[in-house]
């Protein structure tokens, strides 16, 4: 059976980790802008400053896209370049930077798929205690319009925001992303509940204003548990890693984040072992935050494998001695994209959109003047495999976005990863195809058959 015949192969990127121009354009600060400039926060004191120059350098990027014969390109919006307070005065120059790109998408065939918000929060909206003001959500909602109004004639793919799993704990709760906060679990839920009541404002919202029919989902990380073998109980297993909240260590927790969003309620158990922290929410919140969406959207890049426990539980599988892993330490775990999409779609029943997988590798420039990222393209090889026994398995499969089209900053860890199917040599701008962004345009021309 394979991938559909308009299956969506692309590549993504976000604003702050390919953009540059951070201080031009009449843009105002974002949290990344500022946390960059703290001593310490970032590995070797990296800035997404000047990054891949993306803002000056997009024309030669989309004739990039277009010679890897991209069907779609993922790209977020930096909120704070459109409105530089995060609200109120619209930034013209900078709203026109993105209408620039998306007509050099359209004219060269890729379909643009947009992320409202991939954690460059608005300096000035910080400032008035971003996730945690009440008009938080409003704030989202005022930006979603601007942006639906703008581009929606051209724009018919939309993601409302990114991983919040990530930039709510990571930035509110462990302090090592921007805003860079240390919050104790009643603050983290309650930055948490906004944004996810911000992202059902902005689904509405782009509804309502959009000029044309339009799809819309969220790229949340999904985390996935492999069955290790195929028996039920191992199924069950997996089922329960990912689905069910055992105690108060929930805020990674699939049906934490997923549940309200896609089924209109928060688990049981999340509210129970939070209790004293529970925070307050308008009685129409649910209903605001399950808002229909097209598609699944899932994040994925490794995970674990489960076994039935001996009392019914849930045994996380010991990996191999010597397993295999990227150049960030992360597990190549390929099974991921074929239980993941099963999975989720099996409880969520939305068709799959991969919207970021890939790996960073320690790839350089040979003597030929070329990058030979064969290891890439084996990660890439295996994962892709395993996507496709999902499809064969019945699961609707919308597409896949590659994460990354370009090499880009790593958020805390700058530059050290290359994540791209493309080069940047940094210090010139200059890009160069990698083996694998050849390699990918023939699974697309073939739609996947080379795998
Ligand atoms: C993420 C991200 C990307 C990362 C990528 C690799 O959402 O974590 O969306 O910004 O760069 O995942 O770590």
């Amino acid at each position: 059976m394979g991938f559909k015949k308009d299956f969506v192969w692309g590549a993504a990127t976000a604003s702050y980790q390919i953009e540059g121009a951070a201080f031009e354009g009449e843009k105002g600060l974002n949290v990344w802008d500022v946390c960059c400039m703290q001593p310490g926060f970032v590995k070797d004191g990296d800035t997404g400053n000047v990054a891949c120059d993306h803002y000056h350098r997009f024309k030669e990027d989309v004739a990039i896209m277009k010679k890897m014969g991209l069907k779609a390109y993922r790209f977020s919006i930096s909120w704070s370049r459109v409105l530089p307070e995060g609200v109120g005065k619209v930034n013209e120059e900078g709203l026109d930077f993105y209408d620039k790109l998306v007509d050099e998408l359209v004219a060269a065939g890729i379909e643009p798929y947009v992320t409202l918000f991939h954690w460059d929060y608005p300096d000035a909206l910080f400032r008035k205690g971003s996730w945690l003001n009440p008009d938080s959500p409003k704030w989202f909602a005022e930006y979603a319009k601007v942006i639906v109004d703008r581009l929606s004639d051209r724009v018919t793919h939309w993601m409302t925001i990114n991983e919040p799993q990530c930039y709510i704990n990571l930035g509110y709760g462990e302090g090592t992303h921007a805003p860079g906060l240390k919050l104790n679990r009643g603050y983290v839920l309650q930055a948490a509940h906004n944004t996810l009541l911000a992202h059902g404002m902005a689904v509405q919202v782009i509804r309502k204003y959009s000029k044309k029919p339009c799809e819309i989902g969220v790229a949340l990380v999904g985390g996935i548990a492999i069955p290790e073998t195929d028996t039920e109980a191992d199924y069950n297993a997996a089922r329960s890693y990912m689905f069910d909240i055992k105690s108060d260590n929930m805020m990674w927790s699939d049906a934490f984040w997923m549940d309200p969003i896609y089924l209109g309620k928060y688990p049981e158990n999340a509210i129970k072992f939070n209790e004293k922290w529970w925070p307050k929410m308008g009685q129409d919140d649910l209903k605001i935050i399950n808002q229909p969406l097209d598609f699944f959207g899932m994040n994925s890049y490794h995970d674990v494998t489960v076994r039935a426990g001996k009392d019914g539980g849930v045994e996380v599988v010991k990996k191999k001695p010597g397993y295999a892993r990227t150049a960030m330490h992360w597990a190549v775990t390929p099974e991921i994209l074929h239980y993941g999409p099963k999975f989720f779609y099996e409880r969520y029943k939305l068709p799959i959109l991969v919207t970021e997988n890939g790996l960073s590798n320690t790839d350089t420039i040979f003597l030929d003047g070329k990058v030979h990222d064969n290891y890439r393209i084996d990660f890439l090889n295996k994962y892709l495999l395993e996507y496709k026994k999902a499809a064969d398995e019945g699961v609707d499969l919308k597409g896949y976005l590659q994460w990354s089209f370009l090499d880009n900053f790593e958020w805390a860890e700058g530059y050290n990863e290359r994540f791209g199917l493309v080069y940047v040599d940094y210090p010139t701008g200059e890009r160069t195809m990698k083996d694998s962004a050849y390699w990918y345009a023939d699974v697309i021309k073939t739609n996947g058959e080379n795998l």
